[in-house]
C-alpha cells in the first residue's frame, strides 16, 4: 500500500510521543523503568508476557494485560497493534460457558489444558481464579477511560461485550459457596467486583447491573465505617491494590454513585493509617500484616512499594535500584495501572501528604481496629509501636478458623528491626483462634485464652548475610530477646531453607524457626512475653 498523508501523519505523531508523558518525574520512572523490563519479558510471537517465575517460558494472563495498557500509554512504533493484538487473545481466553462457576474469568495461562476436563479438574485459585475478572476487567476499563480514541471500534466492542461476561460471572460469587470467599470483607476483588458492575451497568444501560455494583458497594462501605479501615488490613500487596480499586471508584464513576462519593475519605482512611504504620527508615509497613508475601519490603517486589515509588521516588521506597531481581516481581507489571492513577489519587490527598513519608517521624504508636466478617468472631484491635530502629506489631483476634482467611500469609505479630546492612523480622505463626496480644515499647506478650499444654507460640526469623549460623537466640545480629512468661523458656530452633533444614521456606523467604513450648503443669493461661532491645 503507497503510504497517504494520513499514515505518514500517523507514524510521525507515534515518533513524537515516544514515552507516556507523566506528570511527575516520579511517576515517569515508574512507567518508564517498567515498561523496559515488561519488554523484555514480552513474546510478540506469542501475544504474551512470559510468566516471571521459573516457568519454562510459559506465558502470564494478569500482567498480559497491564502491560497492554502501558502499549496503549506508550504509543510508540507498533505498540498500539500488538496492545490489539493481546486484547484479542486474552478475549479469546476468556470463559464463555455460563453454567461453569469460573465463566467469565480468563484464563491463568495459555498453555493450559480445558478446565475443568478429565486431566484438569477445575480447583478454584489454582486451575482457574476467580479474581482475573476484577484484575483483567478494570485493566480494561481503563484502557477504553482513557484511551478509546487510540484502539479500533471493534476492540473497544470486544472489550464491552468481554467485560459483560466478566461482570455476570462475577455475580456466580457468593462466600462460602462451591468454596468461594468473596465476601465484602474480601477488600481487594470485592472493591473491583462493585467497580465493575456499577461502571459497565452505566455504560450499556442496564440499570439492575448498574444497581448491583451500587448495592455491592454499600455493604462494603458499611463494614469499611465500622472500624475506618479496610477489613485486608495492613499488607504490603492487597492495601496496593485496595488503594487502586478506590482510586477507579473515585475517578470513573459519576457523582451520582456511592462509590464516588464515599471512595476519597476511604482512601484517605487508608492512607493515614499506612503513614503511620510506615517506617522511612526501615523502608517497611511495621507489622502486624494480614496478608504478607514476605516480612522485609525491602525483599520481595509490593504493590505500595510501587505507590511509594510513584510518590516518594525509589530510593525513598522499599523497592530495591532493579527491582525485578526481588521476590514475587512479577507485580511490576501493576506499573502501567498506577501510573495512570498516580496523580488522581494523589489529588484527593492534602497537600505535602507524602513529602512527610521521606522522614522518620520520630517514636509513636498506632491503634487501629479491624474487622473481616465471617472470619473474625470479634473486631480485631491492632496495636504497633514504632522507634527508630525498632518496630513491633501485634493484634488481639478471635477468629472461626486457625490464621482466618489465609494461614500462609496471616501475620498475627510481627517486630522488625535494622540489622546491620538489612532488615531482621521476628513473627509469630499463626496456630490458634484465639490471641490476646499487649504491645508497649520494647515490649511484646502474648496470651493464648483457649491454650493448652499442647499450645505452641513458633516465631520465624528472617536470615542473615552476617551471621549465617544461629545456635540460640544470644546469636541474633542487632537485637537482644529476654523471654519471660509461663512457656518454656528454652526454644526449639530449626531452620527452614530452599535447600533443606527442617522445613520449606516461608513464602519466598528462608527463616530460622523458634517455637517455645508450654511445660506439661503450668498455672494460667499460655503466656508468652519477650523483651526486645537494639
Ligand atoms: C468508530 O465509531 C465512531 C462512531 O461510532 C466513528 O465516528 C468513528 O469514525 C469510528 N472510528 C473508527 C476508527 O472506525
Ligand atoms: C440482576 O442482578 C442480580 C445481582 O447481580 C442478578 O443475580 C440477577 O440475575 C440480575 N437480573 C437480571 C434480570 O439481569
Ligand atoms: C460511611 O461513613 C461516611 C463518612 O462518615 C458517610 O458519609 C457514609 O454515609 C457512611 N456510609 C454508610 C453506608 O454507612
Ligand atoms: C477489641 O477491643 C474491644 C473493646 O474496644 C473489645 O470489645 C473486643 O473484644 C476486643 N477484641 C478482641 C479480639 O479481643
Ligand atoms: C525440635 O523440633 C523438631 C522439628 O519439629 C523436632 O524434630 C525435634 O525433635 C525437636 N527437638 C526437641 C529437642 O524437642
Ligand atoms: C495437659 O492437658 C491435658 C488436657 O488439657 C490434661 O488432660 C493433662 O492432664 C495435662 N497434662 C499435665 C501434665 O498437666
Ligand atoms: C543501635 C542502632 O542500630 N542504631 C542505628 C539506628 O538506625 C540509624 C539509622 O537507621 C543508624 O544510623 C544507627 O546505627
Amino acid at each position: 500500500m503507497r503510504p497517504t498523508l494520513l499514515t505518514l501523519v500517523g507514524s510521525f505523531a507515534a515518533g513524537v510521543f515516544a514515552s507516556y508523558p507523566a506528570k511527575t518525574k516520579n511517576v515517569q520512572d515508574v512507567f518508564d523503568t517498567s515498561m523496559a523490563v515488561l519488554d523484555t519479558y514480552y513474546d510478540p510471537s506469542a501475544g504474551y508476557i512470559y510468566d516471571f517465575s521459573e516457568a519454562a517460558l510459559r506465558h502470564t494472563v494478569t500482567e498480559t494485560a497491564w502491560y497492554a495498557l502501558g502499549l496503549v500509554m506508550r504509543n510508540d512504533g507498533n505498540d498500539i497493534e500488538e496492545a490489539e493484538k493481546i486484547i484479542n487473545n486474552l478475549v479469546r481466553g476468556q470463559f464463555k460457558d455460563k453454567s461453569k462457576q469460573w465463566y467469565g474469568t480468563y484464563q491463568k495461562y495459555p498453555e493450559e489444558p480445558v478446565v475443568g476436563s478429565d486431566v484438569y479438574p477445575q480447583r478454584i485459585y489454582w486451575t482457574w481464579d476467580p479474581n482475573w475478572r476484577g484484575f483483567v476487567g478494570t485493566t480494561f476499563v481503563m484502557i477504553l477511560e482513557e484511551y478509546s480514541d487510540r484502539i479500533s471500534n471493534e476492540t473497544q466492542e470486544l472489550i464491552v461485550e468481554s467485560l459483560r461476561h466478566a461482570v455476570i460471572g462475577d455475580t456466580y460469587r457468593v462466600g462460602g459457596v462451591d468454596n468461594d470467599n468473596l465476601y465484602p470483607g474480601y477488600s481487594n476483588p470485592a472493591i473491583m467486583r462493585a467497580f465493575t458492575s456499577g461502571w459497565l451497568g452505566r455504560r450499556i444501560n442496564d440499570e439492575n447491573m448498574t444497581r448491583s455494583g451500587e448495592a455491592y458497594a454499600n455493604e462494603i462501605i458499611e463494614l469499611f465505617n465500622i472500624t475506618n479501615t479496610l477489613s485486608e488490613f495492613n499488607s504490603g500487596t492487597y492495601t496496593g491494590i485496595s488503594l487502586f480499586g478506590l482510586t477507579l471508584w473515585s475517578t470513573y464513576l459519576p457523582k451520582d454513585s456511592v462509590m464516588a462519593q464515599c471512595a476519597p475519605n476511604m482512601i484517605r482512611k487508608t492512607w493515614n493509617s499506612v503513614s503511620e504504620l510506615w517506617h522511612p527508615g526501615m523502608r517497611n509497613l511495621a507489622g502486624p500484616w494480614d496478608r504478607a508475601y514476605g516480612w522485609d519490603m525491602n525483599r520481595y517486589f509490593s504493590i505500595m512499594g510501587v505507590w511509594f515509588w510513584a510518590y516518594l521516588g525509589k530510593e525513598h521506597s522499599s523497592l530495591i535500584k532493579h527491582a525485578q531481581a526481588m521476590t514475587h516481581s512479577k507485580d511490576h507489571a501493576w506499573a502501567p495501572v498506577i501510573s495512570v492513577l498516580a496523580d488522581k489519587q494523589a489529588a484527593l490527598l492534602p497537600e505535602g501528604f507524602f513529602e512527610k513519608l521521606k522522614t522518620f517521624q520520630g517514636e509513636h504508636t498506632s491503634e487501629n481496629k479491624v474487622y473481616y466478617p465471617p472470619y473474625d468472631l470479634e473486631i480485631r484491635n491492632v496495636s504497633t509501636w514504632l522507634s527508630r530502629n525498632l518496630t513491633i506489631g501485634a493484634q488481639s483476634i478471635n477468629q472461626m478458623a486457625v490464621g482466618g482467611p489465609t494461614t500462609t500469609a496471616f501475620t498475627p505479630a510481627g517486630v522488625q528491626w535494622t540489622a546491620g546492612d538489612q532488615i531482621g523480622f521476628w513473627i509469630l505463626r499463626p496456630t490458634e483462634k484465639k490471641l490476646q496480644s499487649v504491645v508497649s515499647p520494647g515490649k511484646l506478650s502474648l496470651t493464648y485464652p483457649e491454650g493448652t499444654n499442647q499450645s505452641v507460640f513458633e516465631f520465624a526469623m528472617s536470615t542473615f548475610r552476617s551471621k549465617p549460623m544461629m545456635n540460640s537466640l544470644d546469636d541474633i545480629p542487632n537485637l537482644k530477646i529476654s523471654v519471660s512468661g509461663n512457656v518454656n523458656h528454652a526454644p526449639n530452633l530449626t531452620f527452614a531453607g530452599v535447600n533443606g533444614g527442617a522445613g520449606k521456606p516461608l513464602q519466598s523467604f528462608d527463616v530460622w524457626i523458634f517455637r517455645f513450648s508450654m511445660p506439661k503443669c503450668f498455672k494460667g493461661k499460655p503466656t508468652i512475653t519477650l523483651d526486645f532491645a537494639v
